[in-house]
């Protein structure tokens, strides 16, 4: 496999801060040393999908293809595979969706006037998915925002038919998975069925559990995820193109630092709001800082960004080192991907791990709940705790690396949208034009974790590499930050794109790189992918689109159930440089070979930054070949 090296090599500006790691060295033990401690080989069965632990005759550690190596029941390796990935599958399908189920719930508190605080800011986007929902977009607005909210709170329950938002994909997609019996009929109904189906003794064939785990997918993508996306941009607004900073150089030495940090984006959004009250500035300015500086970490901070600006102190892997400056007065976390090593690092500071949900306590914090009823009130008390943390903290104990990024974040699909074809001729014909024309290749996106046990700057180096081969890259999640470290987010780094792109790039006015926002929002790549089919010229399917995804450092489920979903949708993802099916390669094969022929769409792994990208290109030229764009 050649790689194809045209992009610069550096990639110095994305260092997660190894100067702040030296400073708690042998105070308190953090995650890159833990990796280290523990070896860098984890348990090889348990990596690559064979290790059972369904029921208690095992755990059962599998090799395929050895009669006395299979489960104490007789399962085999592919069976096991199938399973492990299932419940993968199904518990990213659980955390996504019930992050849209909260904002379901708390939409429908707004809309019945039983909160206060927030209203809903994008009518227009309320009618669009009011008809999305079956229901008549012509009604009053306050009428049909109640009507919407029971709507989407059944969609989470409903047992028959199957989800509303489905309507959103391409016929053709939509008839493919009436045919291949994967239309997803509620959220809850295929979490359930899926955990079912892998208990011992139930599905043991590897085809129909793979199989299954495409609708419960399907129920995240299209279902869970697409309502907290779509509900969540009608509360707080459709994100537009903001410029902000990234790294931990956005916490300030003169103000209350609060680190706000998960996924869902009530709570710092509210924070957000009661930051900005005189009364909480005056509070903050009586024990000696000039006033509040909120700063995301991981997706509830890419939320904030994508919405507000509002700057990212890190990412998954900077949750630690954000607290080990020495500056954070408070980190407020909501639910997932919160280490719960922050509440060791905190004690050996002044900081205050502050939990915001019911649903994820963790031991040695202290728990605020976080009220939807009246946002603002629950904001002012975590305020308020977080202020009372400034006078304690050490100045001596304050480093604060300089190290920051000029990023430009917003792009919804709305936006890229409006910025295509301008406000009267909103379309992405120009995109698709660009693409048939051949100055962009194609579309990739780069998702997902970023994750203490992949050493390469994997992002980085593989955005940097498809941008230079003219190809159009859009990020969500970890992965973003980790790309805006390096400065790819920023016009100034259009220099890195190839020539075709960057003119492109220049007409429109935006980076090379576009980051479309957090995990939930992945299901905007979903309608921008349907738009691009809609528009017309390159096929009738997401399958014939000149488009690949990747997960390059994935570390969560919940990136299985997103790459499942994609798969489901007809775009190939590449994960890496390890995947939970490995030790099964018939297992691991179905899920190429075979889903290919279903969906038109596959799994494939790489292990490094130039298999990525052959892969990805390749794959890009595949696709325009069979569209015969490519003379
Ligand atoms: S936060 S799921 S580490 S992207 Fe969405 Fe980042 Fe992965 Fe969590």
């Amino acid at each position: 496999m050649e790689p194809r090296l045209k992009a610069r090599q550096d990639c110095g500006k994305c260092l997660i801060n190894q100067d702040v790691y030296e400073r708690i060295k042998g105070k308190v033990l953090t995650a890159p040393e833990r990796v280290n401690k523990r070896g860098m080989k984890p348990c090889l069965f348990g990596k690559g999908g064979t290790c059972c632990n369904v029921c208690h005759m095992g755990p059962c550690q599998i090799i395929e293809g050895v009669e006395e190596m299979r489960g104490v029941c007789g399962a085999t390796a592919s069976t096991v595979a199938a399973r492990n990935f299932c419940r993968m599958v199904a518990a990213g399908t659980a955390t996504h969706s019930d992050h849209g189920r909260g904002i379901a719930e708390a939409f429908y508190s707004v809309v019945h006037n039983e909160a206060e605080d927030f209203e809903i800011k994008e009518k227009a986007k309320l009618r669009m998915v009011a008809h999305y929902l079956g229901l008549d977009r012509k009604k009053p607005i306050k009428e049909l925002a109640k009507e919407v909210a029971v709507k989407a709170l059944e969609e989470f329950g409903k047992q028959h038919g199957r989800l509303a938002f489905l309507s959103r994909a391409p016929e053709k997609r939509q008839e493919k998975w009436r045919e291949l019996g994967v239309e997803s009929r509620g959220v809850d109904r295929e979490v359930v069925e899926l955990i079912h189906r892998t208990t011992v003794g139930v599905d043991q064939d590897y085809r129909s559990l793979l199989k299954a785990s495409i609708r419960c997918a399907l129920a995240d993508g299209w279902g869970g995820s697409m309502l907290a996306t779509e509900l969540q941009d009608i509360l707080f607004g459709i994100p537009q193109p903001i410029k902000s900073v990234v790294n931990l150089g956005v916490l300030k030495e003169d103000m209350v630092n609060i680190t706000v940090h998960g996924h869902e984006p009530e709570v710092a959004e509210a924070l957000a709001i009661a930051a900005q009250l005189p009364e909480m500035i005056k509070e903050a300015q009586k024990v000696g800082a000039k006033g509040i500086n909120l700063a995301g970490i991981c997706c509830t901070g890419n939320e904030v960004l994508m919405r507000r600006g509002i700057p990212i102190a890190g990412s998954f892997v900077q949750q630690e080192i954000a607290l080990a400056t020495g500056a954070v007065e408070a980190m407020v976390v909501d639910v997932q991907c919160i280490m719960q090593n922050v509440t060791t690092v905190a004690e050996a500071y002044h900081t205050a791990i502050i939990t915001t949900s019911d649903k994820a306590k963790i031991e040695g914090a202290i728990h605020i709940a976080f009220d939807h009823h009246k946002p603002i009130e629950s904001a002012k008390n975590i305020l308020r705790e977080a202020i009372a943390r400034f006078p304690k903290r050490d100045k001596k104990d304050v480093y604060i690396p300089k190290k920051k990024m000029d990023v430009v974040a917003g792009f919804s699909h709305e936006t890229i949208l409006y910025m295509l074809g301008g406000r009267f001729r909103a379309s992405y014909k120009p995109l698709n034009e660009n693409i048939i024309n051949g100055r962009i290749l194609g579309v990739a996106a780069i998702i997902g974790c970023d994750n203490f046990r992949v050493k390469e700057k994997l992002h980085i180096e593989i955005a940097k590499e498809l941008i230079a081969n003219n190809v159009l890259v859009v990020v969500t999640g970890c992965a973003a930050s980790a790309i805006g470290r390096d400065g790819l987010l920023s016009p100034d780094a259009l220099d890195l794109a190839g020539e075709s792109y960057r003119e492109v790039l220049e007409a429109i006015g935006c980076p090379p790189v576009l980051h479309m926002g957090s995990c939930v929002d992945n299901s905007r790549i979903l309608i921008a992918l349907t738009e691009m089919v809609h528009t017309g010229g390159l096929g009738d399917d997401i399958d014939e689109l000149p488009v690949v995804g990747s997960a390059p450092e994935w570390m969560s489920e919940k990136a299985i159930a997103i790459g499942n979903y994609f798969v489901g949708s007809g775009t190939t993802v590449v994960f890496g440089p390890t995947f939970p099916t490995e030790n099964s390669k018939i297992a691991t094969n179905y899920l190429r070979e075979d889903f290919n022929q279903m969906f038109g769409a596959s799994w494939r792994i790489a292990r490094n930054a130039s298999e990525f990208v052959s892969i990805m290109i390749d794959h890009i030229r595949k696709k325009r070949e069979n569209l015969g764009i490519d003379k």
